[in-house]
């Protein structure tokens, strides 16, 4: 073990703070040590942490913040009138149960529902983020319990994050997860580029959290060594900071939603001015004829000039054609960010950004060529582990249904029809219970309204929260967790060079527990114990799971503590690859190592997706208008395209009260960002507050005005709880600025079905009148349980399991 890490563990475990000792701990968005003094967290980051999260500022409050659940709810409608659909979830009174009663009736409807309508009926997807922590991760734990103890469930496939690039990556270079997580691109960055055009910015605030941990934070230190180089940047995208705003960048601010358009243009001029590198499309891509004859519009008549692409994108011809031959004569990054293809035909700007990587014959080559996802996400762009990391087995689902994850309101509104998928024709089930952990659909999901009728389709929703958050309001039993800070577990991802020990800090809230012991219990009504604990306690858990890192670091020849040692010193120093990216090695011996495409090649053409006949996503990239974007028919309605990206000041809606969060945002709702000129059109000034409306729904939000967002664009992150009230003369809107009431709730093409939330277009007004209280962090209706129902809890327990 490094000497560093014995240090940093050892001061901490033995650091006393009061009468409190600094533990090590790690987070989404920072491995960090903390004591629990005075009724708060106070947190450290982790030492070795070049440029810490301030995100670590949400977590001191949450331990015992108002929010938290401390017992067992069910709803008052679902125990008056059992099992069934219901206008009234989402808007019923809760009542309290102790954690036996919850627990007896949960399982004689798990058992109802699987007995009468199989694993088939049970969603199981429970999509979110939940908390860093390899054992205790929510996801995993509730797969595991619906495997091992119901026979499977239906399933999701693919993120809210990247639903679009993860189906057509495969497609046209290679699988997602090895094209993103398998390359040193920071320190390419840093050492080689001469020039990164990046589609949709480089986010810091993105690349600050990585799912599982980020213990270092190098994305800000390996832009700063690129610019002192004399690196170039070009930022395009409608915000200009998305990017860190001390380093020195050229600013492009295209219509929201054009990149594809403008990227053909950048395509156009390197043929026309014969910059594309012939003999790398030669030996590494197919289909690049087929592809020059639509931008070249010998097909269909229309050449996509930087003039065509101009009028499209609002970037001039004469600065797209000086950009395609400054491309063409450095050594030049494509970057193409997540937000870009979480809107509609998002497939596309990921595959015309790996068009003119090719175009431009620079993949492969140490600072150029192609990266996707690179700054949205912590990490992309780190080497990736050359040892294996603890994960939970999830166990063996026997049902072969699911969907892709952003097509559950489709899922819970229309069974039986169907979706087309990736060359698929899916049939919906009938899904009659819904079990929830580690998620916030009710943040993360479109249009939130059309979700809120989908949930009250099922017989049952289940959901584990710590927090009442609005996905907790929309479910029949609210069984409250406890967060990974009241909770021993192991932090590691998959690009984090560091096993991070997380010891508890404090003890759990109310009657929390954790989620392994909710579905230990569950299991053991169910007589399925043993199948989901394998007869291990938690800590057991832990120390197996250790087990095979510690043994792959033995065999590696490095120091590979006892679970005991790592327990007390903190962490554990990983070992990183160095082999090359499946890319890299491809473009340097193409016949020798070729891609997992169908052809080994780049699929400039793939006559794959071409079969599949989708008139949202043909063979080729191409520009294809979206529905909601300003040179559409839509925009005379809805003047304003409203970037619905992610917050700077938490994770999601994770800890959406905590002080980070809470200090962006303005007189306590979300912060929306306008340009001076939309402002004033609108008489809005700055701290005003605003109605943001279209004719699916609204939100109130804080206004900001700022000359680093396009004209005619607004941006209004996600993440602010869900708090929809009925207000006088504008009806139900959100009062604390949730843009997902107003996003429209379509995949982003036939192929993927990704989530399409980044774009919508809005209209803005000045909000005059006295504005209504926010009251999202308050907490749930909740009541003790009444006499009558008391009773109707026991006689509902008198049946029989079997
Ligand atoms: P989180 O806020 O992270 O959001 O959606 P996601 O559902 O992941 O929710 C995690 C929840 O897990 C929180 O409520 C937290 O309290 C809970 N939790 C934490 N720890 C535990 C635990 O140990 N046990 C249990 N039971 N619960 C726990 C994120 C999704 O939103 C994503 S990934 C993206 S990229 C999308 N982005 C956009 C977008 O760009 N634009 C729009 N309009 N919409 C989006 N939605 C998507």
């Amino acid at each position: 073990m490094a000497s560093e890490a014995v240090t940093w563990g050892r001061s901490i475990v033995g650091e006393v703070m009061g009468n409190h000792d600094f533990l090590p701990h790690s987070s989404h968005w920072g491995a960090f040590s903390a004591a629990w003094a005075n009724g708060e967290l106070v947190i450290r980051p982790h030492p070795q942490d070049p440029a810490p999260s301030p995100l670590l500022d949400n977590m001191s409050s949450a331990p015992r913040h108002q929010s938290r659940i401390a017992r067992p709810l069910v709803r008052r409608g679902w125990l008056e009138r059992g099992p069934g659909p219901d206008p009234r979830r989402g808007s019923d009174e809760f009542v309290e149960l102790d954690w036996d009663d919850a627990l007896d009736l949960l399982a004689r409807e798990l058992n109802r529902v699987q007995s009468i309508h199989s694993a088939n009926a049970i969603f199981g997807g429970s999509y979110g983020w939940s908390s860093a922590g390899r054992f205790h991760h929510a996801q995993s734990q509730v797969h595991r319990f619906l495997n091992c103890v119901m026979g499977g469930y239906v399933r999701s496939v693919n993120t809210y994050s990247s639903g679009a690039a993860a189906v057509i990556l495969p497609h046209v270079i290679g699988d997602m997860q090895r094209l993103t997580r398998h390359n040193d691109l920071w320190r390419e960055l840093a050492d080689h580029s001469e020039m990164i055009v990046a589609f949709g910015g480089l986010p810091t605030r993105n690349s600050v959290v990585s799912s599982g941990g980020n213990s270092q934070h190098v994305a800000p230190g390996a832009l700063r060594a690129a610019a002192a180089r004399g690196a170039r940047f070009v930022l395009v995208t409608p915000i200009r900071d998305d990017f860190p705003k001390e380093i020195d960048a050229e600013w492009l601010a295209p219509v929201p939603g054009t990149d594809t358009a403008l990227m053909l243009g950048l395509a156009h001029v390197m043929v026309d001015e014969n910059l594309q590198d012939r003999a790398f499309l030669e030996r590494h891509t197919t289909g690049y004829d087929a592809f020059e004859d639509y931008l070249l519009g010998r097909g269909d008549g229309c050449a996509k000039t930087p003039e065509w692409a101009a009028a499209i994108c609002g970037i001039g011809p004469d600065t797209l054609r000086k950009l395609a031959r400054d491309m063409a004569r450095s050594r030049t990054l494509v970057s193409v960010s997540y937000s870009l293809q979480r809107s509609q035909h998002g497939e596309q700007p990921v595959w015309m950004g790996i068009v003119l990587a090719a175009m431009l014959g620079q993949l492969g080559k140490m600072g150029g060529g192609y990266a996707f996802g690179f700054g949205s996400i912590g990490n992309i762009g780190k080497r990736p582990l050359a040892a294996p990391i603890p994960t939970l087995p999830q166990g063996k689902n026997s049902v072969a249904d699911f969907i892709p994850v952003a097509r559950i309101a489709d899922l819970l509104l229309s069974p039986g029809a169907t979706c087309d998928y990736n060359g698929q024709h899916l049939v919906y089930p009938d899904i009659r219970l819904v079990y929830w952990a580690g998620g916030n659909p009710f943040h993360h999901h479109q249009n939130l309204q059309r979700l809120a009728e989908a949930f009250q389709r099922p017989d049952t929703v289940v959901i584990h929260e710590p927090f009442s958050t609005a996905s907790t309001r929309f479910a029949d039993f609210v069984l409250p967790a406890t967060i990974t800070m009241e909770r021993d577990d192991i932090g590691a991802a998959g690009n984090d060079p560091k096993l991070i020990a997380m010891h508890k800090l404090v003890e759990p809230f109310g009657e929390a527990l954790d989620d392994f012991e909710i579905f230990k219990r569950l299991a053991q009504r169910l007589d399925r114990a043993d199948a989901f604990t394998e007869n291990r306690s938690s800590q057991e858990w832990l120390r197996h799971l250790y087990e095979p890192t510690r043994s792959a670091l033995s065999t590696a020849g490095l120091p590979a503590p006892d679970f005991d040692t790592f327990w007390q010193s903190g962490e554990v120093d990983l070992p990183l690859s160095d082999k090359p990216s499946f890319v890299r090695s491809f473009c340097d011996d193409p016949e020798n190592n070729p891609l997992p495409t169908p052809s080994g090649r780049i699929e400039i053409f793939s006559k794959t997706i071409a079969a599949f006949g989708y008139a949202d996503c043909r063979g080729h990239p191409s520009w294809i208008e979206p529905a909601e974007w300003l040179g559409g028919a839509r925009a005379r309605q809805f003047p304003v395209q409203l970037v619905a990206n992610q917050p700077a000041g938490r994770l999601h809606s994770q800890l959406d009260f905590g002080s980070h969060s809470m200090s962006l945002k303005v007189q306590g709702r979300e912060r929306l960002r306008l340009h001076p000129s939309d402002a004033r059109a609108r008489g809005v000034r700055n701290g005003d507050i605003v109605r943001v409306y279209n004719d699916r729904g609204g939100c109130l939000a804080g206004a900001s005005i700022d000359e680093d967002v396009r004209p005619g664009v607004a941006q209004l992150s996600t993440g602010a709880w869900y708090d929809p009230q009925a207000v006088e003369g504008i009806g139900e809107v959100c009062v604390h600025g949730n843009p997902n009431v107003l996003t429209r709730d379509i995949g982003t093409s036939s192929l993927a079905q990704g989530c399409s939330g980044q774009l919508v277009l809005v209209e803005i007004e000045r909000f005059d009148a006295p504005p209504p209280t926010v009251t999202a962090h308050q907490g749930v209706k909740r009541a003790p349980l009444p006499a009558a129902l008391a009773e109707r809890v026991a006689a509902l327990k008198k049946f029989s399991l079997k």
